[in-house]
């Protein structure tokens, strides 16, 4: 089986970004039999659902997981929904700032994930991984590759499951907050991130 991984380039004046570190620690790597195909996007309006879009196509993989961080929250977030709403808090990583924007003007106001979220849930639970399931990837660039990926494979008809998945922030990272913020350690998300992998690679 093969799994395309994307993670995001660092964005809101950071230097790092966790989905970026563990895109790049699971590049090439085979987990239970499944090789992994990798991709980190640009923070970009225009380009990081391309260069998604790009990769699937490059890759054909038979599922698709996308990560990225959300600062603020405290456990990993399994995505449920992708909504066709751009709002951006800041600017892209090129400047680019809009509010109240369809993603496709005329596609669904929304997707549900297709990957397994109850059971790779269950499983991080199981083995003492904290995480939720979340009802929205918000309305900045995580969203939009989620909804623009779900859209592209609906359109396409192409039966790969995809979604996306957040991580909270790194302890660096939290670290270098004035405020407090809560933080998980690399080697716990990239443990999370290797069950997510083998549930699929279960169905
Ligand atoms: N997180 C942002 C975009 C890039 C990333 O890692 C988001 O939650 O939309």
């Amino acid at each position: 089986m093969k799994i395309l991984l994307t993670g995001f380039e660092p964005f809101d004046n950071s230097p790092i970004n966790p989905s970026e570190q563990i895109v790049h620690t699971l590049s090439n790597v085979s987990i239970s039999g499944v090789q992994i195909d990798t991709a980190v996007l640009p923070v970009d309006l225009r380009h990081g659902p391309a260069a998604l879009l790009n990769a699937v196509k490059m890759s054909e993989p038979e599922a698709v997981i996308c990560l990225g961080q959300a600062s603020r929250r405290a456990v990993i977030s399994i995505e449920r929904v992708a909504i066709n709403l751009l709002d951006f808090r800041i600017p892209d990583n090129s400047g680019n700032q809009v509010e109240d924007q369809p993603i496709e003007p005329s596609g669904p106001t929304a997707y549900f994930t297709t990957l397994p979220v109850r059971k790779i849930y269950d499983t991080l639970k199981a083995k003492g991984i904290p995480a939720e399931l979340s009802l929205s990837a918000g309305t900045y660039l995580c969203n939009q590759v989620m909804f623009s990926l779900l859209h592209y494979l609906k359109e396409q008809d192409l039966k790969v499951p995809a979604g996306f998945i957040h991580l909270p922030a790194l302890p660096e990272q939290a670290a270098q907050m004035k405020g407090s913020i809560p933080s998980m350690s690399l080697e716990t998300m990239i443990r999370g991130v290797r069950f997510a992998i083998q549930v699929i690679a279960q169905e």
